[in-house]
């Protein structure tokens, strides 16, 4: 029986999951012999820091070739490629250099400031947490920065639905476009105000991994399919971070329920084409978290222009509905505490 798909309406709805994904040979032509989960130590047991394994210099990593078939496939969309260009120029804007050290504000003040800047150059959200060296990934040199400030971009719900295609992946180009320019000029800002800064956040990898900087920042949780969960976006949203040395108070990881609620909720398991959404929690890295396998998901976010069925279909995702769910998750902990 295919089970139905809820809260999604997107092109894949209709596909039938008997039909297994079939990749193209001529993608398959470039894939290494290692495996992705190997070199994201699906199993281990002993923590380590990542390991570049995507949307690094294509020559330092043994997925690379592959990088370079997904830009052949994406460029074919006249929106996907304009959307590409005004991420570009967004890119190729110089950030300041670091002025004389204003020392006249509390960190708890600079702690307002910097979330109230990243809003006004156009975040929907911001945190702040302290960083963590194992952030970095294995082979990458970083300064030693105190701070890492986490800021989420929203997608458009409509366009997003759309995934797989073109109206998807222009909206996820333009989102990234979007969080650049704010972490730039946040980055800028902090520059400004005389203390160090470095921005973080896409198209490519970067030196650090986003997603547990985030969840430190209190920006939300990890969800089944992999990317995060925020109480108001649910999983349509970009992330973004800027690094830095300006003293600043960390906030509180925000827990409130999703990681629970993914427990019995399996839709993005069961929309997933090439079945890369296990159901149970794996051991990677020396940490017991939710994973989605490399090897499976990659061939077909490759072709289909970057996917994004799965935070798509999390019913979290939709307009409206993160709010009522916070609020059925605090009613079931309540119930599990009395
Ligand atoms: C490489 C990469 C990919 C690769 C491979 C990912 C993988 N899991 O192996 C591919 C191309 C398949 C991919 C796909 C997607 N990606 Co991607 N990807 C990245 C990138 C550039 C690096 C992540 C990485 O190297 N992962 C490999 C290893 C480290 O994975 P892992 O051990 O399974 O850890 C994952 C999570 O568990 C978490 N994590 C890492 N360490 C720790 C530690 C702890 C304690 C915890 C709890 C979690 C955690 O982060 C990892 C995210 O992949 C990040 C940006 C960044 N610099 O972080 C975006 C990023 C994770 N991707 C993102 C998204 C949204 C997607 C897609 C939905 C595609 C799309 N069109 O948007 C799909 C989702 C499917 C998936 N597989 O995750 C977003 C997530 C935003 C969110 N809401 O959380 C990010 C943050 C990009 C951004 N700037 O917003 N992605
Ligand atoms: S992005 Fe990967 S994990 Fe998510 S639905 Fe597509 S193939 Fe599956
Ligand atoms: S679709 Fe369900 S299981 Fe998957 S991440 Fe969203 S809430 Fe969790």
């Amino acid at each position: 029986m295919i089970r139905p798909l809820i809260c999604y309406d997107g092109p894949m709805a209709a596909v039938n999951k008997r039909v297994p994904f079939v990749p193209d040979p001529s993608q398959m032509a470039l894939w290494p012999e290692i495996s992705g989960n190997a070199i994201n130590g699906l199993g281990e047991r002993a923590k380590r820091r990542p390991s570049p394994v995507y949307w690094h210099e294509p020559d330092t990593i043994p997925h690379g070739p592959l990088q370079g078939w997904f830009a052949e496939n994406y460029a074919n969309s006249t929106e996907v490629v304009a959307a590409r260009e005004r991420r570009q120029a967004v890119i190729d804007q110089p950030l300041p250099g670091v002025a004389e050290a204003r020392r006249d504000e509390t960190p708890a003040r600079w702690s307002e400031l910097v979330t109230q800047k990243a809003i006004e150059f156009g975040a929907d959200d911001a945190g702040i947490a302290r960083m963590d060296p194992d952030w970095i990934f294995e082979g990458h040199e970083q300064a030693s920065w105190d701070f890492a400030i986490a800021i989420a971009v929203s997608h458009d719900y409509e366009a997003l639905k759309t995934a797989p295609g073109d109206r998807a992946a222009a909206e996820v180009i333009n989102q990234y476009g979007r969080g650049l320019k704010a972490v730039r000029a946040l980055t800028g800002w902090i520059r400004g105000q005389g203390w160090a800064a470095e921005p973080q956040g896409g198209p490519n990898a970067g030196s650090m991994i986003l997603i547990p900087a985030a969840m430190g920042a209190g920006l939300g949780e990890l969800g089944r399919h992999g990317s995060m969960i925020h109480r108001k976006f649910g999983s349509n949203f970009r992330l973004g971070v800027i690094l830095t040395n300006l003293p600043l108070v960390a906030h509180e990881p925000d827990v409130f329920g999703a990681d629970d609620f993914c427990t019995n909720c399996r839709v993005c398991t069961d929309a997933c084409p090439p079945e890369a959404i296990p159901e149970t929690k794996q051991w990677v890295r020396g940490t017991e978290k939710w994973y989605v396998d490399f090897d499976r998901c990659l061939p077909f976010f490759n072709e289909t222009k970057g996917c994004a069925i799965c935070i798509a279909v999390c019913p979290w995702s939709r307009p409206g509905v993160a709010d009522g769910l916070v609020k059925k998750m605090a009613r079931r902990r309540a119930k599990r505490a009395a």
